[in-house]
């Protein structure tokens, strides 16, 4: 029974005929990202060398002067935008248009060196609210298609593809471009796409066609298009191992694959000997993970000098109930409720105190985090100057879950503290 079922789920019918299912995974990352958010905003600049880095507002107003009356945004003159070669500073480059990156201008560079290789550059400053907002529409957009996606950070994601309906056509071609097209007609963005049989080689695969391109490796591909790469192109494999592993004759991942096992294990340690050795093959079952829940949702802030629990009573109470605030927020915006209340203290000698509670229902109330967390607060010393404050709160639920809505637990309110208990050095009194 459970063979013939394995068998089964091993299946997919695809155009009427019984196809074996492959692995299938993609990876996806944004074009030149952060500049291809603000080239939808001045699409003016499409085709010219941009780049973005340096601060943000004064550029921004620098420009706004230039809208004609009754025009918007796209129609500030080219000639109106600031350009590398006047620029004068120490910033570097986060990111640039394929236009520019001809001139060999790229991420990390001083923008004072680019100016010297695209002088003629427009340079522009980076918008992370708008980044953020089109970061969350094109991940949305790719769930509704494929759920199965990993989130890695702002502009790119892994996605199951293996059994999604055209994931398998093509070798996941079909799908990749369903996802690309899409993407592009809600955005305007574009993205390139790997799929490959997993993560490690899907990564590399989505650099092949960049800008707008789909790539797709099958395992037999292996030595003709990933082992004539150099290590580099392995994610895992920093600057310092591949330094090491120039030194010891190895440039390209085909080399690494004809080392030793015990040898590379000899040279780089048993955890990542082996592991080398398993991506030169090409070996790879990582899981694309799903987004995990959040564990907890915390505040802190570094005070600029160091503040005193008495000397500094009203400036570090009112630090306090506004991190307070910030967590409600953030749970609120988030959709969560939590249980465990807690705070994070650090002493001028960097020594760190925590110290939380345990209220007896699911809570995002601004008021109901400052009042416990202002309890917790009695628990710590308070004789040292402090360098750091934070509020946490943790063992969450989605606010809309059955134990989050069940009515409340008997008993006080509040229940014995969870953490191990010091005796409460109450130097505040009812300071918080
Ligand atoms: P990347 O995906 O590395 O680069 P990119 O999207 O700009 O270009 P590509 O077409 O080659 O993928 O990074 C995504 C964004 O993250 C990028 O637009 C800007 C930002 N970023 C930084 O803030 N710092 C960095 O060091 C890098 C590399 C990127
Ligand atoms: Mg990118
Ligand atoms: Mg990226």
């Amino acid at each position: 029974m459970a063979h013939g079922r394995c068998l089964a789920a091993a299946r997919a019918r695809i155009g009427g005929s019984v196809t074996d299912t492959i692995r299938r995974i993609a990876h996806l990352d944004m074009d030149a990202f952060f500049a291809s958010v603000e080239l939808l905003r001045y699409p003016q600049l499409k085709g010219l060398p941009v780049v973005i880095g340096g601060g943000r507002r004064k550029v921004d107003e620098a420009i706004m002067r230039h809208v004609p009356e009754g025009g918007t945004l796209a129609d500030i003159p080219v000639e109106a935008f600031p350009l590398l070669k006047d620029y004068v500073g120490r910033g570097v480059i986060t990111t640039a248009t394929y236009p520019a990156r001809v001139f060999g201008v790229g991420s990390a560079m001083g923008m004072m060196k680019a100016a010297k290789l695209c002088p003629q550059a427009i340079v522009l400053p980076v918008d992370f609210d708008e980044v953020r907002r089109f970061s969350r529409q094109f991940k949305g957009i790719i769930r509704d298609i494929a759920p199965i996606m990993e989130d890695r950070g702002v502009d790119e994601v892994y996605i199951d593809f293996t059994d999604v309906p055209g994931g398998q056509r093509e070798g996941g071609r079909v799908l990749a471009r369903l996802i690309q097209k899409s993407i592009f007609e809600a955005t305007g963005l574009t993205c390139s796409i790997g799929v490959a049989p997993n993560k490690l080689i899907a990564k590399m695969a989505s650099e092949f066609q960049k800008p707008n391109g789909i790539s797709v490796v099958y395992e037999s591909d292996l030595q003709t298009r990933i082992w004539p790469l150099p290590c580099r192109k392995v994610n895992g494999i920093g600057p310092k191992a591949d330094e090491k592993l120039k030194r010891l004759g190895i440039e390209t991942i085909g080399q690494l694959a004809g080392c030793e096992r015990e040898w590379l294990i000899a040279n780089f340690g048993k955890a990542t000997g082996a592991w080398m050795h398993e991506v030169a093959w090409g070996r790879d079952n990582r899981p694309v993970v799903t987004e995990s829940e959040p564990v907890s949702m915390s505040r802190e802030t570094t005070f600029e000098r160091d503040l005193h629990a008495v000397r500094d009573r009203a400036e570090l109470g009112a630090i306090f109930t506004h991190l307070c605030e910030k967590v409600a927020e953030d749970l609120q915006r988030k959709g969560y409720v939590g249980k465990t209340i807690g705070i994070k203290l650090r002493y001028d000698d960097f020594k760190i105190a925590t110290r939380d509670q345990t209220v007896a229902s699911f809570t995002a109330d601004g008021k109901v985090i400052r009042q416990t967390a202002g309890h917790c607060l009695r628990r710590v010393s308070l004789e040292r100057p402090l360098r750091l404050l934070g509020v946490r709160v943790g063992t969450l639920a989605k606010a809309d879950s059955p134990e989050a809505t069940a009515p409340m637990s008997e008993g006080t309110g509040l229940r014995t503290p969870s953490r191990a208990r010091t005796k409460a050095q109450d130097t505040t009194g009812s300071l918080f």
